[in-house]
């Protein structure tokens, strides 16, 4: 076992039965304007692969959906076709709304009816009653609960199923090989950004709702109003397979990065996805040649970053060369770097994380982090 699967092995409910048992993240699905091009995007500067596909020429003439994976991350892209139904103008509405962004945090769960029915008797809207659907590859138990904003969570179990995604799908070429070295293999993290004041309800909501639990990191009042002008709180399943961090808008001394969000996505929506890596340095090199752009990170904080933050199996001149951050807590250690957005509104943007036992978020990188964000608002004329 290492490190970080002892850590992450550590369960919440203690003595109980989990009231909610997840088995991890199935998929992020983005509803793009362009999904193809989208797709080529994923599958170019982030090398991921793509391996299914839905659209006018499978049947499907409303919208067209490409399904991308890197190990255990699948990102679904969907762009509409031609409206005709509420799923088609969902998704021409979501685009025109926010531009492009996150719809569905689609979880896997052994059981799709008890997640529903937990969820539902605990106050989560319904969207999408437990139901099956099946085709040669066998059935997969499907349902959907409201989140914030436009966002939603799909229920998923796909224990019954060998097809390449869903039903409906079809195994599709890659768009290019894939990089022999995967740059990621999980979804580490999916961080919702909430209107100011909301942050603990909609905490309250996934612990009620889910059952999840609060992980000991945040961001309180202390540190919103010196410099990062958000607060921030994070909720996890029992195993702590499934992160959610929810942030909100502190008033501080400079305008907040989260009310820049807020106004350019048009409301709540997924801020970042965090992506886990083994190889942080050799996924940043990737990225960055194949045109990615990362937060710059200033020299200085080079400077003392080894007094505080002792050995890492990189050497503080790679992180510096690379920009890449580092953060150590009582469990060990972390590496982690930011995308700039990735869309031109100001909104969803990645995170690389490389996790060695630490838990956390980086909370010693929050001054770093949030400096270098402003300077980009700054940069876009919003700070
Ligand atoms: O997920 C997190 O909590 C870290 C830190 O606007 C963070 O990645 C928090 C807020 C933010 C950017 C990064
Ligand atoms: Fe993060």
């Amino acid at each position: 076992m290492t490190d970080t699967a002892a850590a992450q092995s550590v369960p919440a409910h203690a003595g109980e039965a989990d009231p909610f048992p997840v088995r991890g993240m199935d998929a992020v699905e983005f509803a793009v304007g362009n999904a193809k091009q989208a797709a080529h995007y994923y599958s170019a500067a982030f090398g991921m692969r793509c391996v299914a596909y839905r659209g006018p020429e499978t049947g499907n003439r409303e919208t067209a959906s490409y399904v991308l994976e890197s190990g255990g991350a699948r990102f679904v892209l969907t762009s509409v076709v031609k409206a005709a139904t509420e799923h088609g103008k969902f998704i021409e509405n979501h685009v025109a709304a926010h531009g492009d962004g996150v719809i569905d945090l689609a979880i896997e769960v052994p059981d799709v009816h008890a997640a529903y029915a937990y969820a539902t008797e605990h106050g989560a809207t319904g969207l999408v009653e437990p139901h099956e659907v099946n085709d040669e590859h066998g059935t997969v138990v499907l349902a959907a609960i409201a989140t914030y904003g436009q966002t939603r969570h799909t229920l998923v179990d796909r224990s019954g199923y060998t097809g390449p995604y869903l039903p409906g799908y079809v195994t599709r070429e890659p768009f290019i090989e894939a990089p022999k070295k995967r740059n990621f293999q999980a979804i580490d993290h999916c961080v919702g950004n909430v209107e100011l004041g909301k942050m603990n309800e909609w905490v309250g909501f996934y612990n009620r709702v889910m059952g999840f639990t609060n992980m000991k990191e945040f961001v309180g009042d202390d540190i919103a109003t010196e410099y990062s002008a958000l607060m921030s709180k994070v909720v996890a399943d029992g195993t702590r397979k499934v992160k959610f961090p929810l942030n909100e808008p502190a008033i501080a001394k400079k305008k907040s990065q989260i009310d820049e969000y807020l106004e350019f996505y048009g409301g709540p929506g997924v801020q970042h996805i965090a992506l886990a890596t083994n190889d942080i340095v050799h996924t940043v090199r990737q990225m960055r040649a194949a045109g990615v752009e990362f937060l710059d990170t200033p020299d200085s904080y080079y400077d003392t970053l080894g007094e505080w933050v002792g050995d890492t199996r990189v050497p503080i001149e790679e992180l510096r060369e690379l920009k890449i951050l580092a953060d150590r807590d009582e469990d060990g250690y972390l590496l982690q770097i930011f995308t700039k957005p990735v869309q031109d509104k100001p909104t969803v943007f990645f995170e690389m994380i490389e996790r060695h036992g630490s838990m956390g978020f980086g909370k010693g990188n929050f001054k770093a982090l949030f400096e270098a964000i402003e300077r980009e608002q700054e940069r876009r004329g919003n700070l």
